[in-house]
């Protein structure tokens, strides 16, 4: 620690230490109570119980009872049967692509760990409930094309809210599914982030990514302007063995003549073509909110087959619960590759259920087999699971073919019901999702996923909130002080749209500030990643991992507050969701993995009265002896 001290103190850091730094600095002689890991994370349980987790605060049912999942069957000896991953090692990139193109079987990529969950319960999957199946997933069905496990908003909300590192979880994901492809949604120059990042940010991120476990790499800009996803491109080629996957993100209706002016299927050619043109390994449909329905499926997959030579991935959501029939065609039509979810956390926001689409497909000479038995095990798992979240439910209950009228992305929905409810908009929801589709058209029809649609749902939650309408904007819009994200937008911070914005409004919008037309990264400058790295461990230390200072160059605040918890009370992902949420009742006891082998037991026998310092006693009994915590009750 005495070591650790100095070379983390800001003068040695520097280089202005002299010789009498050491007699000079009594600090150096300070040394935290080191704390051992049983007692921090017991230190965690006792503030879950005494105060609750926020997150959850106000949408815990105490009555609740919550069943423990049950595990899918495997054989944890046998060995991992080789699947996409040693394929790709054994054809690098372009012979991958090559043979994915060729291959004549349906492939599924299953969206579990990453977007499913981002649609259904607001991104809140734990490490600890994807870690407990993902090598039985890996023995069970090698076969599967890859496994979306990174990136969207997992990498913030694994930080901000889950108190994780999600490098950490990358490299465990990645170690117990070594056979299958792993993937990452990354946001084209805005990264796993909601505005652009300087280039080399960016380059950096993509090589520790591959270095961590991301095989591939799902590339999009929120407004479809290829300049956003250019460089991505390259630095997934120049920096990884992995592959390319560059998106098209749909919106609107190809076959329908009210939206097909400005979204026509020519649109989107004209788009897969450059997408190849830059160097992607792969195209990907993104149908982000669940648009592209089954004949236009057929006309779009036909056209791009045609149009390029590289192999077609769709990506939807089944808000309209039409989604299976739209796969139904694009099969036919010959797309290469579809995402689906493990029954019970797919449907509504989600994907299209993996159990029940490889049924629909049986009979169809491209068909791939899965063992439906097992496939079922795991819905069954997740089914038990999922219920642990149940304060992140977004309340939706059935298809609605309204998402053709507001066109809220999947992954956006299940958030912008609680930031409505924040600001007192609860019972306004409809009105919402109808401004929502004003706003979108204010802004002259454009294309609506992370950062952009979170912009849209700023406005239109804007609107709202001040009993406004998209006539009183462009009526009275001098006048108003628009939201910081919608001035950013307009100002080209994050792109420019097809056909570039209505001029009168950014004026409306920006009043006397010039907007650029270029790439905003251009604007941004390069990060020295020695001096960044510097006053990284000035401020949390020596020894920073890189990994952290990635994750702190993207959200230094949110990094910040992750690190005082963990300085506080560990790596809290090893305690059990059901605990982590909700603490324990009198009585009951968890078992805590800590560290490989070494395991607590946590009874909590009862909890005392605050006393006058404002703090109460909780009684626990671990690893069978008796420990009383005081611990501070913040109500
Ligand atoms: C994200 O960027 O998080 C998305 O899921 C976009 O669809
Ligand atoms: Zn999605």
């Amino acid at each position: 620690q005495f070591l650790q001290n100095i070379i983390a103190h800001p003068e040695f850091v520097s280089g202005h230490a002299n010789v009498d730094f050491i007699k000079d600095t009594p600090e150096l002689f300070r040394y935290k109570a080191r704390q051992d890991r049983g007692s921090k994370v017991l230190g965690f349980v006792g503030d879950i119980i005494v105060n609750g987790n926020s997150d959850v605060k106000g949408l815990v049912d105490p009555n609740r009872e919550l069943r423990k999942p049950r595990l899918p069957a495997f054989d944890p000896v046998a060995p991992y049967q080789p699947g996409t991953k040693d394929k790709l090692t054994e054809l690098g990139p372009e012979g991958f692509a090559k043979w994915l193109r060729e291959d004549p079987q349906i492939h599924y990529t299953d969206t579990t760990f990453r977007d499913a969950h981002q649609s259904l319960l607001a991104t809140r999957m734990r490490t600890f409930d994807l870690l407990k199946v993902a090598e039985r997933y890996a023995k069970m069905h090698p076969q599967t094309f890859s496994m979306e496990v990174w990136g969207g908003a997992t990498f913030d909300v694994a930080l901000r809210f889950l108190h994780e590192d999600p490098w950490e979880r990358l490299a465990k994901i990645r170690a117990a599914v070594p056979n299958i492809l792993l993937q990452m949604l990354i946001r084209g120059a805005n990264g796993v982030g909601y505005k652009a990042y300087p280039d080399n940010l960016i380059e950096r991120f993509v090589q520790q990514a591959w270095e961590t476990g991301v095989d591939v790499f799902r590339i999009f800009d929120s407004l479809n302007w290829m300049p956003g996803m250019e460089s991505c491109i390259n630095f997934v080629r120049k920096k990884t063995q992995g592959l390319a996957e560059a998106s098209i993100c749909y919106t609107g209706d190809i076959l329908d003549p009210k939206r097909n002016q400005k979204y026509s299927l020519d649109y989107y050619l004209r788009l897969a073509k450059q997408v190849e043109d830059a160097g992607a390994h792969i195209l990907c449909i993104k149908d982000m909110a669940g648009l592209l329905k089954p004949y236009a499926a057929t006309e779009l997959i036909t056209a791009l087959r045609e149009t390029v030579k590289i192999p077609i991935h769709l990506h939807t959501h089944d808000t309209s619960s039409l989604q299976p029939a739209t796969y139904l065609k694009a099969v036919e039509a010959g797309v290469d590759v579809i995402d689906v979810a493990i029954g019970s956390l797919s449907g509504l926001t989600s994907q299209p259920n993996f159990n029940s689409v490889v049924e629909m497909l049986r009979g169809q000479p491209r068909h791939r087999e899965f063992d439906q038995e097992s496939l079922n095990e795991f819905s069954n798992y997740w089914e038990t699971v999922r219920e642990y979240y149940y304060p992140f439910e977004s309340g939706l209950k059935a298809g609605t073919s309204e998402v053709f009228q507001h066109e809220i992305p999947g992954g956006q929905y299940s958030n912008l019901r609680p930031q409505a409810a924040a600001l007192g908009l609860g019972d306004k929801f409809e009105q919402v999702k109808k401004t929502f589709a004003d706003v979108n058209e204010l802004f002259g029809d454009i294309v609506k996923v992370t950062p952009s649609s979170k912009v849209v749902g700023d406005m239109a939650l804007f609107l709202v909130t001040n009993n406004l309408t998209t006539a009183d904007v462009l009526e009275k819009g001098h006048t108003l002080s628009f939201p910081e994200s919608v001035q950013s937008l307009f100002r080209g911070d994050i792109g420019q749209p097809e056909g570039g914005w209505p001029q009168a409004l950014q004026k409306l919008i920006l009043k006397d500030e010039k907007p650029f037309t270029d790439r905003p990264n251009e604007h941004l400058k390069p990060i020295d990643f020695k001096k960044e790295m510097k006053a990284f461990e000035a401020k949390f230390g020596a020894g920073g991992k890189f990994t952290d200072l990635l994750s702190y160059l993207f959200y230094p605040k949110v990094f910040e507050q992750y690190r005082a918890h963990l300085q506080e009370f560990g790596d809290v992902s090893v305690v059990p969701t059901r605990v982590f949420f909700y603490g324990l009742r009198p009585g009951e006891e968890t078992i805590i993995d800590i560290a490989r082998g070494k395991s607590v037991i946590v009874k909590l026998r009862s909890v005392g009265q605050v006393n006058d310092d404002g703090n109460r006693t909780v009684f626990f009994s671990f690893n069978g002896q008796t420990r009383n915590l005081e611990v501070r009750d913040r109500a």
